[in-house]
């Protein structure tokens, strides 16, 4: 067995984890990532597409987001489609000039492990059998094996960013967390088609054939969604169904035409809401999707993941300058605040923009809703700053205070300056 010392230990390579290390690393304190697929697949997994402002400034801030703001795609309101109308809700209007930016989670994921290896960071890949360790202790410790064979990491804290079927949660005895769970009776298919760009804006339609997306990866990708049985199979949709399929639900009173383009990537998401409490035990704290999962319609998972490792490398960076544990005590609480807003915020779209099956009564009210948000600025408004996201908090201050985009890392800055003295 091979024994080896860092200051936090990381479970998991995805944006939980490596935003994490990566701020840890700004702070002058030393992580280890664990991850139990290689690069190559962790740079190649397809899943989100929409950043919130706080994310991207956070992620330029600290000197990630060079690529993203030279090739994100800036989007300053999205579509609402029903009743065959399109409907614009203008987000930076209703915001301050707050946007969104479209770039895939796999390209943020990309420039996240070049900052880790290019400083020096390690990122132990296809790390087998990972468990934790003694962390209701003060010496925490990992095991896991790896192409050099059984290996001990010990440390001073455990992050579990190991995503909703990682281990870390699962190894908190039952009896110690509370979780809270809802199902959705249906799916998303989604595919990625090469083409030219459907629309300058996300388009959300509501139809009674039931929901679709379109959204988009670049000016060559984009990317489709549309709502399906759960249990349904990619086998059952030939190219042909899926364009007749999204063509009927997008379309409007004044003939909007999907151009078809080659379906190359098929594959259906469960839907579901989730969160765990708290997101600590003793000096393991879960993050990201380990600790809760949204419905992909209010595009917030990967953003929530990001706005809890920036609370939980702020409360790190406070005990290792200081010695101080308020922040590291009120990681959860501060996180979950944000986690109960946005799982509101995804249910809630969801709802609106779904078909539930013989259900007129939501039919009626699904309507009654879209025109107001539609039709009322102050609804417009409230989901407008929903979807660009609430500022991020450092969990330092009482709730709501610490409007941190650009002071954000300054905290930090100043932080790891007295960590280092
Ligand atoms: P991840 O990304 O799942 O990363 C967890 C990592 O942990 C590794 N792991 C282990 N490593 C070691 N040992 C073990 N035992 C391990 N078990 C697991 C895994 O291999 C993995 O690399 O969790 P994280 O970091 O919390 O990030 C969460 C986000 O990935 C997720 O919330 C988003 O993708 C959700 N999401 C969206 N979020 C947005 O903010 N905006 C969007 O537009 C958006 N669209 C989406 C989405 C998710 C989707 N899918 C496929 C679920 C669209 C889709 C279709
Ligand atoms: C995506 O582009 O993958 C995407 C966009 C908006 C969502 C969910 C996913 O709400």
């Amino acid at each position: 067995m091979i024994r080896k010392r860092t200051q936090v230990g990381i479970v998991g390579a995805g944006p939980a984890g490596l935003v994490l290390s990566h701020l840890l690393h700004l702070a002058g304190i030393e992580s280890v990532i664990l991850e139990a697929r290689s690069r190559s697949e962790v740079e190649s997994t397809l899943r989100a597409g929409v950043l919130e402002q706080g994310t991207v400034d956070l992620l330029t801030r600290c000197g990630v987001g060079e690529r993203l703001q030279r090739e994100g795609f800036v989007h300053h309101g999205i579509e609402l489609r029903f009743g065959g109308q399109p409907h614009r809700i203008a987000l930076s209007d209703l915001t301050g000039g707050r946007a969104i930016t479209v770039y895939p989670q796999h390209e943020v994921i990309k420039d996240l492990v070049r900052a880790r290896v290019d400083s020096g960071g390690t990122l132990v890949f296809e790390a087998r059998d990972v468990s934790i360790h003694d962390y209701g202790s003060t010496r925490p410790r990992i095991r896991y094996v790896c192409a050099n064979g059984d290996q001990e990491l010990r440390c001073d804290f455990i992050a579990g960013c190991d995503g909703f079927h990682g281990g870390c949660r699962a190894s908190v005895p039952a009896r110690a967390r509370t979780e809270y769970a809802r199902h959705y009776p249906f799916g998303w298919f989604g595919i990625l088609v090469r083409a030219a760009p459907y629309a300058a804006e996300l388009i959300y339609a509501h139809h009674d054939r039931g929901f679709s997306l379109v959204s988009t990866r670049s000016p060559e990708v984009q990317r489709l969604y549309f709502q399906c049985a759960p249990n349904d199979d990619t086998a059952h949709w030939p190219d042909d169904r899926i364009w007749r399929e999204l063509q009927a639900r997008l379309q409007t009173t004044d003939d909007w035409r999907l151009e078809r383009g080659d379906i190359f990537q098929k594959g259906i998401i469960a839907m579901r809401s989730f969160v765990v409490e708290p997101m600590q035990y003793g000096r393991l704290f879960l993050a990201g999707d380990a600790a809760h999962i949204v419905p992909p319609t209010g595009a917030k998972g990967l953003n929530l993941a990001v706005a809890d490792v920036y609370i939980l490398a702020n409360a790190l960076a406070e005990f290792y300058a200081s010695g101080r544990k308020e922040g590291l005590e009120r990681y959860s609480a501060a996180a979950l605040e944000r986690v109960w807003r946005a799982e509101h915020f995804s249910w809630w779209m969801t709802s609106m923009l779904h078909r539930f099956e013989d259900d007129p009564f939501q039919h009626r009210l699904q309507l009654a809703q879209l025109n107001y948000v539609t039709s009322s600025r102050a609804a417009a408004t409230a989901l407008a700053e929903n979807y660009v996201g609430l500022p991020l908090t450092d969990g330092m201050s009482s709730a709501g205070q610490s409007a941190l985009a650009p002071e954000a890392l300054t905290t930090l800055a100043h932080l790891a300056v007295s960590a280092r003295m």
